[in-house]
């Protein structure tokens, strides 16, 4: 299999966490296509995803899988691994937790776009404004949901932790850890499985 990703992107680094705890690293090989942004054309990822986004995943038999939540699923699969249970309860729990991470991961790598990319004449203060209060709703609901967190992480703890690890990365100057002691504690433990460490974005 081929994974075509970004170093910096935590989508990407969502995938990578789980290749490494489903020990899959011989079986997935990295391929960084170069600078993708809204409004690039890269030629190697539009042959495999439409969208023209990353992470895509190629398959040996030529099929490609997109995005991330797909990829990791279809990875879990291979593997036979713990982080989709199949059970319903935990397992609108794990989507569930998964896909607000990812929410605040969307509305991140927007205002990363728009304050990084976008002509400073055209950007909107009021957009921003509420991004950024979608955001802090966010991240306030994983402080409350934290004492729920899996003791043994499934696919929502591991993108929640690589939320907040793009918002370390991203926003340095908008630090999430001020009234969220919980969130604070279980990231800096769960930064401990070498999976997490490894990938830091730098
Ligand atoms: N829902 C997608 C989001 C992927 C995404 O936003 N990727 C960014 C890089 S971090 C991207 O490809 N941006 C290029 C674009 O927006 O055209 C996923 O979970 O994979």
């Amino acid at each position: 299999m081929n994974l075509i990703f970004a170093p910096a992107s935590p989508f990407a680094r969502k995938v990578r966490v789980l290749i490494l705890e489903l020990g899959l690293q011989d079986r997935v090989r990295l391929q960084d296509p170069g600078a993708i942004t809204p409004v690039s054309n890269n030629a190697v990822l539009n042959a495999v995803n439409p969208l023209g986004m990353l992470p895509a995943l190629e398959l040996d038999n030529g099929e490609c899988l997109y995005d991330s939540p797909v990829i990791c699923e279809y990875l879990n699969h291979v593997a036979n691994g713990p982080f989709f249970p199949a059970e319903a309860d935990p397992r609108f729990r794990a989507l569930g937790l998964q896909a607000l991470a990812d929410g605040i991961l969307d509305l991140s790598v927007a205002l990363r776009y728009e304050a990084a990319m976008r002509p400073q004449e055209l950007q909107w203060p009021t957009w921003v404004d509420h991004q950024n209060e979608k955001i802090e709703r966010g991240l306030d609901a994983l402080e409350t949901r934290c004492s729920q967190f899996e003791a043994s992480p499934l696919i929502g703890e591991i993108t929640v932790a690589c939320t907040l690890g793009y918002r370390d990365f991203r926003f340095p100057d908008s630090d999430w850890r001020p009234g969220r002691p919980a969130l604070t504690q279980w990231f800096s433990q769960i930064m401990q499985r070498d999976s997490l460490a490894s990938t830091v974005p730098t």
